[in-house]
């Protein structure tokens, strides 16, 4: 069994976030995803749009997610790696570099993000519709 663990916001899920977790999986038998709370989320300087129940109720509906666990700080990856026994990290290549830090304690792999898509490009399509 290969668990693969990534970590993320995941606001008003879009297909560069399912292209991701569809990829991160790939590697590997189990997929747990480290959702950002909202509190982390302003950690993060991050304003989501939706709850972190909504995130996570549309997150474990994802074929793709076998487990969502609750991100709270930057601090507790080292933890989670050894909780459940994760053999690969992956994260976007918008965080190349950022994670070497933990290669010993598991494989890490950035793949490459969607272009053309993100949540604040959502986000601001909604405001200019006034919606
Ligand atoms: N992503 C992607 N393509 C996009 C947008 C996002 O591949 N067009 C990927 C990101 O690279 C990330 C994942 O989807 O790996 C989740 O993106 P965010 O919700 O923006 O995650 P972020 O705020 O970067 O949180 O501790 C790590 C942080 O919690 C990561």
């Amino acid at each position: 069994m290969k668990t693969i663990l990534t970590y993320g916001t995941f606001d008003l899920t879009h297909a560069g976030h399912i292209s991701m977790l569809e990829r991160a999986r790939s590697y590997g038998d189990k997929l747990i995803v480290g959702l950002s709370t909202d509190e982390f989320n302003l950690v993060k300087n991050k304003h989501s749009v939706f709850s972190f129940q909504h995130r996570r109720i549309i997150l474990e509906a994802i074929r793709y997610v076998d487990l969502v666990i609750p991100e709270n700080s930057w601090s507790q990856k080292e933890m989670d790696i050894q909780d459940y026994n994760v053999d690969m990290l992956i994260m976007g290549d918008d965080w190349a570099g950022h994670f070497d830090h933990l290669k010993h304690l598991c494989q890490v792999l950035y793949l490459k993000r969607t272009e053309g898509i993100s949540t604040s490009y959502l986000k601001n399509i909604l405001q200019a519709n006034g919606s």
